[in-house]
């Protein structure tokens, strides 16, 4: 699971810039680097100018217990290819072992300087491009919700002890896991759970793009909108109704927030083989979406919805204002998708439709692999309850203990296994 050897990666991304970092850890970085260093020694977290071999003047500094936790060099040299890939290979070719993807977090993990799910927050910070994505992988980075879990956690091991000490005592019928406790930490768990998986539909849709479905009659403006609000021509738009057969994605960033709009395909009856498949991804994009855009035509008569819409953040949009319309449109939203009339406040109606939300929501579960875990403790915990409740012999009520105690600790990663590190660590890029 750890190897004690000395690695070393280009921790800047491939290409030429201002400058490029690679780095060393382990146990040999010092005496490795120092081999090829204009330099007597490094003094530790202090940064010395000086010459690697003849390939460039670096800027060398040592770290007795650097990000991984290890005696760890990074040199910072001119972010030519050909030096950086020099720089490197004469590190390898005195002993260090070329990086894997996510070594140098992975040795943070094993080293206790992160815990699981900060290590993840770290490549959610690298992959971070609009505001909200950083914020929630700080807030991640900063423990949030995992510290209260770990702490949860632990409090639950303690009492699975003294269970488990029950069963060695079994013949003399003593009690040393106080039930009543067990019981109340078994609903504050739950309530915990419980807000943390509910967060999770919000946090996931935030950090991937929250989706967006445009729906309605074929021909009421449904494409025309999409180009509106991307300010570009990206779908086919004309007066013959079932123009739109395939659903069409794209994404825009509105105050911070990623949007994916889907324009869909015309809601109709069907006859025609290709438009009826389009009208059932139109169905399954609404299934999918969290808010759904129900988009009518001004000039013609109001038609309710002919699909279900219920759990969803239904927007209803009047279109086509700039001409004279024949329907009532109170106060909905309306626009012209023609003029760029209303487009703002559609945009400002989406952001406001997800910042209630969020408001409400102090922490947010972001990470798939979290949410898995929750469910699996909360199924655990439920059967704990349940076990309870009935009385069943406490052997049992331990392996369930036992159950939610490991999808809880592998969150954080008191419990983890070579697959769960490989598959958070193969997601880095190589020197991270
Ligand atoms: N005057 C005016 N015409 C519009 C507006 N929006 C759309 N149209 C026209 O309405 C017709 C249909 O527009 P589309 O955007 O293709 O409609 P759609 O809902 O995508 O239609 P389907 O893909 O067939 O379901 C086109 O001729 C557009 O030019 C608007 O705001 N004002
Ligand atoms: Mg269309």
């Amino acid at each position: 699971m750890y190897r004690q050897d000395t690695i070393a990666a280009i921790s800047t991304p491939t290409g030429v810039g201002g400058i490029a970092v690679v780095r060393t850890s382990g146990p040999d970085a010092l005496a490795i680097a120092l081999r090829h260093l204009k330099a007597d020694t490094l003094v530790p977290r202090r940064a010395t100018y000086c010459r690697f071999d003849d390939i460039d003047d670096v800027v060398a500094v040592y770290m007795p217990a650097g990000y991984t936790g290890e005696p760890t060099v990074e040199l910072s040299c001119h972010g030519s290819l050909f030096v950086q890939q020099a720089i490197l290979q004469a590190l390898i070719d005195d002993g260090a072992r070329l990086a894997e993807a996510g070594e140098f977090t992975r040795r943070a993990f094993l080293n206790g300087r992160l815990n699981l799910s900060q290590a993840e927050a770290v490549a959610d910070l690298i992959d971070a491009v609009t505001p909200i994505q950083h914020r929630l992988a700080v807030s991640q980075l900063r423990g949030s919700y995992a510290q209260q879990l770990k702490e949860l956690r632990q409090q639950l091991l303690d009492l699975t002890s003294l269970l488990e000490l029950e069963l060695d005592f079994s013949q003399e019928d003593v009690e040393f896991a106080d039930r009543t406790q067990l019981q109340q930490l078994i609903s504050t768990l739950d309530a915990q759970l419980s807000t943390l998986t509910k967060s999770f539909s919000l946090g996931n849709a935030l950090k991937r793009g929250i989706p967006v479905a445009i729906v309605g009659a074929p021909n009421a403006g449904k494409s025309t909108l999409l180009n509106a609000l991307l300010g570009d021509d990206r779908a086919i738009v004309s007066d013959i109704p079932g123009t739109t057969r395939d659903t069409i994605e794209e994404t825009i960033t509105i105050d911070g927030i990623t949007f994916r709009i889907i324009d869909t395909a015309g809601l109709r009856h069907t006859d025609d083989t290709i438009e009826a498949l389009g009208v059932e991804r139109s169905r399954r994009a609404v299934a999918d979406a969290t808010i759904v855009i129900y988009l009518h035509d001004c000039t013609q008569p109001w038609s309710e919805p002919t699909i279900d819409l219920a759990g969803k953040r239904a927007i209803t949009v009047f279109t086509k204002t700039d001409l004279p319309h024949s329907t009532p449109m109170g106060s909905c939203l309306s626009v012209s998708a023609k003029t760029g009339e209303g487009i703002d406040m559609l945009k400002a109606a989406l952001v406001d439709a997800v910042s209630g939300d969020m408001q409400a929501c102090d922490t947010l579960v972001t990470n798939p692999r979290h949410y898995e875990a929750l469910l699996r403790v909360g199924q655990a915990m439920r059967r704990v309850a349940q076990g309870l409740a009935d009385n069943i012999p406490t052997d049992l009520l331990a392996v369930d203990l036992r159950d939610a105690l490991y999808h809880l600790g592998a969150i954080t990663g008191e419990v983890s296994n070579d697959e769960i590190l490989h598959n958070i660590f193969s997601r880095f890029c190589i020197g991270k």
